[in-house]
């Protein structure tokens, strides 16, 4: 039997970390416990669920592999144990924990392969940590790495040619995971690839342009066979749940006998889909969320979003909100085309779209995307484009680049006022009031952002002052 190790790190920022970049070490007490309670609550409530990826390698049932999975945002990295082989996930943003634990675990003499977005986009910088490395989606691979693993001879590098067919995706395990950690554990993803083009996104560049799809059959299997272990609610995990509305519709048909309650990720496009909307509405879909990104054509010319279309936007959310699926619109203030103005038309627009969480972000200027080449040549980046460690995850606290048409110190203000305005009590308590359903996740949302926001706004004060 080979025991088999899989890491998810924890980043030090970001959504895993809910904590200040910066003003941490200066709190004391009330300020202190009040900020680590919270952190504590939004981790569990909020954004606290498994990591898929590696829940779907510990899917891939052999009698003489035993998996575990260490998610090391609640798990102590289990150092004494002789484990056969270690697999850690790598995201940018958070690849020098990931490093770090790599070292210590051959220090003491096991086996690490890295796998995950980060191998997949930069596996050069991964490979003096590891044995092995994965590259790409892993599918197509995984047993012939178990399978050497038996027979005591790693390869370097593992990478297919192509996209894996997803009828390999194997029904989802959950016995490698404490699924009481977590908010829920019952994750899906249909389809993978992505036929748009954004520029601040990898997705296309990771899974391909082409939309690949799980059998419908397997789909419908998997959720029923998750459904035996956890009745929580479901997290479709799909980049665009909606990419293709005709697979989209018969799925989601297929579902609705089950009663399940699910959220997702859609284009704004979906509002016209009357029929998918339909479909994903009776299937049991509360929540959605959207990628507005900014709301002029010039904008999304400029940063290639073409999917989405200035003038339908408040109408196709309107007809998603109408058919009881709540809105996260998640949004950029600071694009290309951004003046000083958009943030009182993206104020107007939150308020008039009646977006039930509004996500005000920073643009991210993530290593491997379109934008990041485009933002090192114009010499706007804020880090050192040669230093992908200087990039780190983050909850809108820290500002990577200089906006095109806005001063730095005034578009921090500026951002800074706007997610004042933005996140208040009164509103988290209208937007729970008025949301088409899931009034009290709205409300914990909401709530949560007043929070995480105010962190942001602490941290932005403290970059301006401090490090700009
Ligand atoms: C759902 C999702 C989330 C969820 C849940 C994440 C979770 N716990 O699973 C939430 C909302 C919490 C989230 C948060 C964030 N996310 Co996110 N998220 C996604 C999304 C849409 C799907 C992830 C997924 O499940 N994919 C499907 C699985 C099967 O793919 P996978 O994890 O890559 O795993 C496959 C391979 O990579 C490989 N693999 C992965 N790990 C390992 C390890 C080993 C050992 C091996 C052998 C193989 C292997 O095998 C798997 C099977 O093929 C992806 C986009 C995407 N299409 O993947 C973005 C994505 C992963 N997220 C991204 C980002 C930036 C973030 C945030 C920083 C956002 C923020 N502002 O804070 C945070 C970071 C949180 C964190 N610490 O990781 C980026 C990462 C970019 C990068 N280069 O690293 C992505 C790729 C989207 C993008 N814009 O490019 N995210
Ligand atoms: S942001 Fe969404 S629509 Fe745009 S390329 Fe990425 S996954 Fe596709």
């Amino acid at each position: 039997m080979k025991d088999v190790l899989l890491i998810f790190p924890h980043a030090n920022s970001g959504v895993d970390g809910t904590k200040s970049m910066n003003t941490q070490d200066q709190l004391t007490g009330f300020k202190q416990i009040k900020d680590s309670i919270l952190q504590r609550v939004i981790k569990k409530a909020h954004f606290a669920i498994p990591p898929y990826g590696l829940m779907l390698l510990s899917s891939f049932h052999d009698p003489e592999i035993n998996f575990k999975i260490c998610d090391a945002r609640f798990d102590a990295l289990p150092y004494d144990h002789d484990w056969d082989l270690i697999g850690i996930s790598v995201h940018t943003g958070a690849f020098n924990k990931a490093f770090d634990i790599a070292k210590q675990f051959k220090e003491k003499g096991l086996q690490v392969v890295l796998g995950g977005p980060h191998v997949s986009l930069f596996p050069d910088e991964c490979e003096p940590y590891a044995d092995s490395l994965v590259i790409g989606e892993a599918e197509d691979i995984w047993r012939e790495v178990l399978s050497d693993l038996k027979y005591g001879v790693l390869k370097p590098r593992y990478e297919s040619d192509r996209y894996p067919d997803l009828q390999l995706v194997p029904g989802l395990s959950k016995s490698a995971i404490d699924i009481t950690n977590y908010f829920t554990t019952n994750l899906i993803q249909t389809s993978r690839g992505c036929p748009f083009l954004c520029d601040f996104c990898n997705v296309s560049l990771m899974n391909g342009r082409k939309i690949r799809h799980r059998p419908i059959d397997e789909v419908v299997k998997d959720v029923e066979r998750q459904l035996e272990s956890d009745r929580r609610v479901f997290f479709f995990v799909d980049d665009t749940i909606n990419s293709d509305p005709e697979y989209a519709q018969k799925l989601f048909t297929r579902l609705i006998p089950y009663g399940i309650t699910w959220v997702g990720q859609a284009t704004v496009a979906l509002g016209a889909q009357t029929q998918v909307l339909k479909a994903l509405s009776k299937s049991g879909c509360k929540g959605l969320l959207v990628g507005i990104e900014g709301l002029s054509d010039a904008n999304y010319q400029a940063h290639h979003k073409t999917q989405n279309s200035a003038n339908t936007l408040r109408k196709h959310i309107k007809q998603i909100r109408s058919a009881g699926i709540c809105v996260y619109g998640s949004m950029i203030y600071g694009l290309d085309g951004d003046t000083l103005e958009t943030a009182n038309a993206i104020e107007e627009f939150v308020e008039e779209s009646e977006i039930d969480i509004p996500g005000i972000n920073l643009l991210r200027p993530i290593p491997g995307t379109k934008l990041f080449e485009r933002l090192a040549l114009e010499n706007r980046l804020l880090f050192d484009e040669h230093n992908l460690a200087a990039f780190k995850y983050s909850w809108a606290q820290e500002l990577q680049y200089k906006p095109r048409h806005i001063k730095i110190h005034e578009f921090i203000e500026s951002y800074r006022n706007l997610t004042q305005k933005i996140y208040t009590f009164e509103n988290a308590i209208k937007r729970a009031f008025n949301a088409p359903s899931i009034h009290l996740a709205i409300l914990m949302f909401n709530l949560a952002y007043i929070h995480m926001y105010g962190l942001s706004r602490r941290d932005l004060a403290y970059q301006l002052k401090y490090k700009l």
